[in-house]
């Protein structure tokens, strides 16, 4: 856990999470679309909002080098720079495709980067938020891969490929990744062998919690977890469009349809048990 803050004051408003954007994939067309989508969202949400949290994988591939980040994004990354003029904090937290990010974000839009799970006291709510990859039982082969893509010293190797090599070849690799293959299994629940599910329940039992909001999965769930837990999974972008929200007195799982009313369908009930 990279540490907790308990001083996200509400005021009757509230906390809005989201995860697995995955901006610049599969194609530059179909991302542009989803951003707007996104940017909709926001739009709809900000009002209301007394925090966003953006739960990793926003982008499919990231890479900061020291005068350079990745083009595009661009009409994102201003909206998310007039929300914070209006006040609005965002937390950033970093995916399996974002984990490079550094002070970018935090340097020119005010938005802190989180590179693992963070722990939040709200209105007497213990939440735990994080993307989640890593974490709980198996996943060896992208646990092997974190030590490698986190190792400073291939980190430094690979910002001395130029750019447009670099950034390149990551995007032909990522092409490959889960969101845009995704298979039958993936998009089924797996009952016990929700690896994430695994990890709550067993954090549970030794430090309990009221939410635990993962991304990564690309599955929305709302599980429970011991005697007062939720299990919550954001799902994604690419096909879903959902989010959660916290008033303060509960979670709701909800998909942003695009349109300004109702606020999109609740999303939970129809996830659980599936
Ligand atoms: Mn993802």
């Amino acid at each position: 856990m990279q540490g907790s803050i308990a001083d996200l004051p509400l005021h009757g408003k509230k906390l809005f999470f989201a995860s697995d954007f995955h901006l610049g994939a599969p194609s530059f067309e179909a991302s542009k679309i989803r951003e707007q989508r996104i940017i909709q969202w926001l739009d709809y949400i900000a009002e209301e909002a007394a925090a966003i949290f953006l739960v990793g994988d926003i982008f499919d591939f990231w890479f900061e080098y020291r005068e350079v980040v990745p083009k595009g994004y661009l009409s994102f990354l201003s909206k998310l720079s007039q929300l914070r003029n209006r006040g609005i904090p965002i937390l950033f937290f970093t995916g399996n495709h974002d984990l490079w990010m550094k002070e970018y974000f935090t340097q020119e839009l005010g938005i802190p980067v989180y590179h693992s799970p963070l722990e939040i006291l709200i209105e007497g709510k213990k939440i735990l938020v994080g993307h989640g990859d890593g974490l709980g039982p198996g996943d060896k082969t992208y646990k092997l891969l974190k030590k490698v893509f986190t190792n400073s010293l291939a980190k430094w190797l690979f910002h001395w490929i130029h750019p447009d090599l670099g950034i390149g070849l990551a995007k032909a690799w990522s092409k490959n990744s889960r969101i845009n293959h995704s298979t039958k299994d993936e998009q089924r629940f797996l009952g016990a062998d929700e690896w994430l599910w695994s990890y709550c329940k067993s954090l549970e039992e030794s430090a309990p919690h009221d939410y635990y909001i993962f991304g990564h999965r690309h599955l929305p769930l709302q599980l429970p977890v011991g005697k007062q837990g939720t299990y919550y999974n954001l799902g994604e972008w690419v096909n879903q469009n959902t989010y959660l929200e916290f008033d303060g007195k509960e979670a709701r799982l909800l998909e942003f349809t695009n349109t300004p009313f109702p606020a999109g369908k609740d999303y939970s009930s129809s996830s659980q048990g599936k």
